[in-house]
């Protein structure tokens, strides 16, 4: 009896840890520096004269390279957004494009505000390197004022070296089973 004992615990243990246990995290910072501002270094975007855009681009390098991107997180660090009927800030992820969120009020003070990016974005995104562009909006007329600090995208992702070798280990557990089996049926 401890055989089998001793092989439904290894399996225990295998379901149990499964492929969600390898996942790495990276982050990619985009850093403005062009002035300083109430304590940080960043640029001062003008939102001016009516619909205003402002884009830039994350890249991030996976080594090893992905099998998949399980979550990511976008947060950017903004000063100055009112957020009322003269001052409006939208975010988008650029291809799509694929709305993101309004920018928090940051009147007077640094928000670092995080945005959730919808699996829709890199669900099709395996390999060694992942680019994408992000866009600030402000459609209102007027000028409107907006520091912005720093971008940091954070990525949770699972190698592929280590999937397979999960994979190939299940296969050994699989094997290990079968052989089991012949010896005792
Ligand atoms: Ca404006
Ligand atoms: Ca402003
Ligand atoms: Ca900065």
């Amino acid at each position: 009896m401890k055989r089998p004992i001793f092989i439904l615990s290894i399996l225990i243990l295998i379901l149990g840890t499964g492929p969600a246990a390898s996942a790495l995290t990276i982050t990619d910072t985009v850093d403005w520096n062009n002035s300083g501002i109430v304590g940080r270094t960043a640029n001062v975007l003008l939102g001016w004269p009516g619909l205003y855009i402002f884009s830039y681009t994350h890249d991030v390098i996976f080594s090893p390279p992905t099998q998949t991107i399980d979550s990511a997180t976008l947060t950017l660090s903004h000063l100055g957004n009112f957020f009322n009927q003269t001052e409006v800030w939208l975010i988008f992820a650029v291809g799509g494009p694929t709305f993101l969120g309004f920018l928090s009020n940051s009147a007077g003070r640094w928000v670092d505000q995080s945005f959730v990016l919808p699996p829709s974005l890199y669900d099709k995104i395996s390999g060694a390197s992942w680019s994408i562009s992000f866009a600030l909006l402000e459609p209102t007329n007027g000028l409107d004022l907006l520091g912005i600090d720093k971008s940091v995208l954070s990525v949770e992702y699972t190698p592929v070296s280590r999937t397979n070798n999960h994979i190939a280990f299940r296969l050994w557990i699989d094997r290990t089973r079968r052989l089991w089996k012949k010896e005792v049926l």
